[in-house]
C-alpha cells in the first residue's frame, strides 16, 4: 500500500516537472500556447479570413456577399456616404466603381492608415476590424480632386450601449 502511493507520488511530481519545463520551453507559456491556435492570428469576414493586423483589399469581385457593405463610387459622389458600426466589429467593405475613373480609397484616421483600396470598374473589397474609440471616420478618394468632388464618406462607430 505505501509503495503504490509513493509511486502514484513520483508520477505526479515527473508530470509535474514536464509541464513546468513545457511551459518554459513554450512561446507564451503552456496556456498560451494551448489557447492559441492559427485561428486566432487571422479573423473572418464578409470575404473570408484575413490578418487583423495587416488588411488586404481583394481581388475584384464577381459578387459582393449580403455582409459587406457595399458601396458605389459614381458621378464624384459615395452611394452611400455614411454607414454605422460597432468598436471593435468586424467591418468588410465593398467598393464599385461606376465611371471609367479610378479610385484609391482611404481613410484619413491614423488608426486605419493600413486601409487602402483600389477600385476600377469593377467591385474589390476588404474587410478590416473597426476602432475601438467611438466617432466618425472619415473614409474618401485620394485620386486627383476626387475628394474635393464629393468622394467623402462617414463610417460612424457608435458603442450599442450607450
Ligand atoms: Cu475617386
Amino acid at each position: 500500500m505505501k509503495k503504490t502511493i509513493l509511486f502514484i507520488f513520483i508520477v505526479l511530481i515527473i508530470i509535474a516537472g514536464v509541464l513546468w519545463w513545457l511551459d518554459s520551453r513554450l512561446e507564451g507559456g503552456l496556456m498560451g500556447y494551448l489557447t492559441s491556435s492559427e485561428e486566432n492570428s487571422t479573423t473572418t469576414g464578409a470575404f473570408g479570413k484575413f490578418d487583423p493586423e495587416n488588411p488586404q483589399e481583394t481581388y475584384p469581385l464577381e459578387e459582393v456577399p449580403e455582409k459587406a457593405v457595399q458601396i458605389t463610387i459614381s458621378n464624384d459622389a459615395f452611394e452611400p456616404t455614411e454607414f454605422t458600426v460597432q468598436p471593435e466589429q468586424v467591418v468588410s467593405l465593398a467598393f464599385e466603381g461606376k465611371s471609367e475613373a479610378s479610385h484609391i480609397i482611404k481613410f484619413t484616421d491614423e488608426s486605419l492608415s493600413n486601409i487602402r483600396v483600389v477600385v476600377g470598374q469593377y467591385k474589390r473589397g476588404i474587410s478590416f476590424v473597426a476602432p475601438k474609440e467611438p466617432g466618425d471616420y472619415i473614409f474618401y478618394c485620394d485620386v486627383g480632386d476626387h475628394r474635393e468632388s464629393g468622394e467623402e464618406g462617414v463610417m460612424h462607430v457608435i458603442n450599442p450601449t450607450q
